[in-house]
């Protein structure tokens, strides 16, 4: 497969200003009738052929201005067609079946409804069609079928007229007047029910809400809806954009490649991001519905109003929706935590991009399949670079810049350049230096160091940015560091400051003070960096319990823990010095455990041990083995030493009610938190409580850490609440993904056997994507099954990834990265994981999609 540059962009040189698609429905078979106005685009360079992309396409028939025409060619799968200069009308039409896609890209069955998925390359699996964000034009949609079996026929923008049609069918006819581009088209037809509401605008529009589910899902939609109106609202409010069609539909589909898509007007959703009550869904899942409600909506403005103009530009929409999402979030469910949050999902699955195989800046320059480049450097770190900017403009200003940004390039597709020039003259910010973040991958790393004499400490600080596979040499970057400097005797500081590290060493000096300061960096994790600097247990403690920024008192807690475990992995620490090391945590932990200013929800936060992978990104070469062994002996060593005050929390928090107010969350999460170190300390005690939490449990929340608990501890109480589970449970497609992700990830020794038996559960099924992440993807993240050191963990993701590429090669590729890791292992596992890896590439017939991963992890 050819690699495609970013620096060989050209505009297409033609325009398709119109669009109308005639669907004659049927699972089995579907009839595309496509009629295109084009016209010579007067950016480009003329042509005298137009390419239309397709993608496994028979044509049936084409015509040129109302008369069929045969000199066109199939040049690979797409069609080329000569074309005189001037306005010219085509008419393809073509057939497609949507039983048999098992891509889930283009029109695709899913439980007996049809629905489609177009990004970022699926339109051209409906029809032949200049397939490019940066063609962007109006459709309209006329869809036919039975209405028996396809009740409800929705496609983008606004219904236009309906009606009957004889033999028992019906037809629909939508019209969208926003031009956008092909990856934005969305049909959904099938036997689905809505929540309906409504949502007047700030200008006092009214706009009809539908959430579409299956009849017996409707009553589980009430969190959707809510959580779409707050985001209507929000974004009013924090970004002034408001929604500009009459209709806003979302539809549940429980067959999805990725979490949700934000089709003009019609967001097509994972079931998983749409459906809950407290009896299934869980507090977390609760949050990451109106989470993702909130990202596909946010959409409409970053992303659909302004697209991009090719997808090396992908951070544009995406990172700038994370962004915003993440604010909202931090709006709706509190900024402390939040922030947590996202900083944790940023270490574990973003750092160790950035430092492995497939590092790529966030505006990628090269790609074979685009669907590859929806990571975590695209999304998560590209939030984190729009959040640097707004940190240095400040939100005032940086508001200023995005309204700029919008009312500039509103109807266009646009790039990353854009939006930083959009940034520098809204915002009044100098960001030559800065776009330096859209090029260079791999993640900064600043060393730091506070030396005091007299009455002046001096802080020392120097950046790297490390070599990726793409380049070598790097330029230093601005990184903001939010700071301050705490007086050891008050706990308190003169105010926060913002330093700007923008070349390879800096050093500032701070007068006025007379004993040495503790350092609290990187505040609010103000960059996406990695900090490096020798700090003494004591400073952390003290940061631990009295730093006031929250994200800082969490990260003093991770620091205490991965500085302790780093060095008793590097068998640096005499057997004194490591029961020092493990009194100090103990002491830190015991505060959090105890402070009773402290809400539950962030004592939550501050009780998780830092994750297996982040841990092991700390190593050049990294032993699963030896980390996930001391990581779990120090829970063991904590659950010993706070065993009372780890009961003690849980049986506080038990007594809260079982309703979604933040308080009664926050019990629900400390609750599993204790639970989690009682297992490892007081195994017999713990699965006592775990039971009895079960049985009593009101909420999903409670239910489920309560067996998450107990499905690491071998003995009748495991088994026994996994069948219940299952008989509760069972025909619920995601709750019994829970039940197969729970014994995946499970601290049990047999892990690997449970697994493979539930590979062959009558419910296990490789054409479901969330079933087969429900299995494999919770495997692949539970350090002692997949690194057992047998390489038998490997395998069985290289047999899965072998097994689902013919199948859905986009959800077979999502499982090479944790193969992909093999540099940074060490040197038996490391062999191992490479042979998996060779394995897959030699095997003839593979996607696009996953070569281009595995040799590139081959590298
Ligand atoms: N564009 C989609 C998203 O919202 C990808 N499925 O991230
Ligand atoms: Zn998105």
């Amino acid at each position: 497969p050819p690699l495609i540059r970013r620096a060989d962009y050209k505009p297409f040189p033609w325009l398709v200003p119109e669009t109308r698609l005639h669907f004659d429905l049927g699972i089995e078979n579907t009839r595309v009738v496509s009629t295109l106005k084009v016209v010579p685009n007067p950016d480009a360079a003329a042509d005298d052929v137009i390419r239309l992309n397709g993608d496994g396409l028979q044509v049936s028939s084409v015509k040129l201005d109302g008369l069929p025409v045969k000199n066109w060619e199939m040049d690979g799968p797409d069609l080329v067609l000569p074309l005189s200069a001037g306005a010219h009308e085509i008419e393809i039409v073509n057939d497609v079946s949507p039983e048999k896609n098992s891509q889930l890209m283009g029109l695709y069955a899913s439980n007996g409804m049809l629905c489609t998925q177009c990004e970022a390359e699926g339109f051209r699996r409906i029809t032949f069609f200049p397939d490019r964000p940066d063609i962007l034009s109006t459709y309209l949609v006329k869809m036919e079928g039975p209405v028996a079996q396809f009740p409800v026929l929705l496609s983008n923008g606004n219904k236009v007229s309906a009606g009957e049609s004889a033999g028992g069918r019906h037809w629909a006819e939508w019209h969208d007047p926003w031009p956008k581009p092909s990856y934005l088209f969305a049909l959904v037809a099938g036997d689905l029910v809505a929540r309906t509401d409504s949502f007047t605008t700030m200008s006092g529009r009214e706009v009809d809400l539908a959430v579409w589910v299956r009849a017996e899902d409707l009553p589980r939609t009430e969190h959707a809806m809510d959580s779409l109106k707050k985001s209507m609202k929000w974004d009013e409010e924090a970004f002034g954009r408001e929604y500009d069609l009459d209709v806003f539909n979302i539809v549940a589909v429980s067959d999805f490649n990725m979490g949700a898509m934000e089709n003009k007007g019609l967001n097509v959703f994972n079931t998983k991001y749409v459906l809950a009550d407290p009896d299934t869904a869980t507090d977390g899942d609760y949050d990451a519905i109106e989470g993702v409600i909130g990202h596909e909506y946010f959409h409409n403005w970053s992303g659909n109003r302004v697209t991009c103009r090719d997808w090396f530009q992908l951070s544009l929409k995406e990172g700038f929706t994370v962004l915003r999402d993440q604010l909202f979030s931090q709006d709706m469910q509190g900024e402390a935590v939040k922030r947590i949050e996202d900083v944790r999902v940023l270490r574990a699955v973003q750092f160790p991009e950035d430092s492995g195989p497939l590092a790529h800046p966030i505006r990628p320059d090269s790609f074979r399949e685009i669907s590859n480049f929806y990571t975590a450097t695209v999304y998560n770190k590209g939030a984190e670079v729009l959040r640097m900017m707004r940190t240095m403009a400040g939100p005032v200003a940086f508001r200023q810049g995005t309204d700029l940004y919008f009312e500039r390039h509103d109807g266009e597709a646009a790039t990353c350049e854009d939006f930083v020039k959009a940034m520098e003259d809204g915002a009044g910010l100098d960001l030559r230096q800065f776009r330096l973040w859209y090029s260079q991958a791999g993640t900064p790393k600043v060393e730091v160091s506070l030396t005091h004499k007299g009455d002046t400490a001096t802080l020392a600080l120097k950046q790297t940015v490390p070599p990726t596979p793409d380049r070598i040499a790097k330029k230093p970057m601005p990184i903001p560091l939010r700071l301050a400097l705490f007086d050891r005797d008050s706990g308190s500081h003169d105010g926060e400051q913002l330093v700007i590290l923008s070349e390879a060493e800096k050093t500032i000096a701070f007068e006025g003070f007379a004993r040495s300061p503790v350092l609290s960096i990187n505040r609010g994790f103000s960059a996406p960096v990695s900090i490096e600097r020798e700090v003494s247990t004591e400073d952390l403690v003290f940061l631990a319990a009295h730093d006031d920024d929250p994200f800082a008192r969490y990260e003093a807690m991770q620091d205490l823990v991965v500085a302790h475990l780093v060095a008793v992995c590097s068998d640096s620490l005499t057997g004194a010095a490591q029961e020092a090391g493990r009194k100090a945590i103990a002491g830190a932990l015991r505060k959090v455990l105890t402070d009773d200013r402290l809400d539950d929800s962030m004592r939550g936060e501050l009780m998780m041990l830092p994750g297996q992978t982040y841990l092991a990104e700390q190593f050049l070469v990294a032993d699963p083995g030896r980390i996930h062994a001391e990581r779990e002996a120090l829970k063991v060593a904590l659950g010993v030493a706070l065993e009372s005050e780890l009961i003690a929390l849980h049986e506080r928090a038990s007594t809260l009610p079982a309703t979604l107010d933040h308080a009664s969350r926050g019990a629900r999460k400390v609750k599993a938190q204790a639970l989690v170190y009682l297992a490892a300390g007081n195994p017999d005690v713990a699965a006592k409580m775990a039971a009895a939490q079960y049985d009593a449990a009101q909420t999903m929340t409670d239910r489920q850490g309560a067996l998450m608990v107990l499905t690491g501890l071998p003995g009748v109480a495991r088994t026994d609440r996994l069948i219940d589970f299952y008989n509760r449970y069972r025909g619920n497609e995601l709750v019994v993904d829970k039940w197969f992700a729970l014994q995946a990830s499970s601290l049990h020794p047999d892990a690997i056997e449970h697994v493979k038996a539930l590979a062959n559960h009558p419910d296990f099924n490789l054409r479901n994507p969330n079933r087969v992440r429900s299995l494999y993807m919770a495997f692949a993240g539970n350090p002692h099954a997949f690194h057992a050191a047998s390489g038998e963990g490997y395998r069985m993701i290289a047999d899965l990834i072998l097994a689902l590429d013919p199948i859905n090669p986009q959800t077979a590729a999502r499982f090479v990265p944790p193969l992909g890791r093999w540099r940074r292992i060490e040197p038996q596992r490391a062999a191992l994981m490479r042979a998996e890896l060779e394995r897959i590439a030699a095997t003839d017939g593979l996607s696009r999609d996953t070569y281009e991963q595995v040799t590139r992890s081959l590298g």
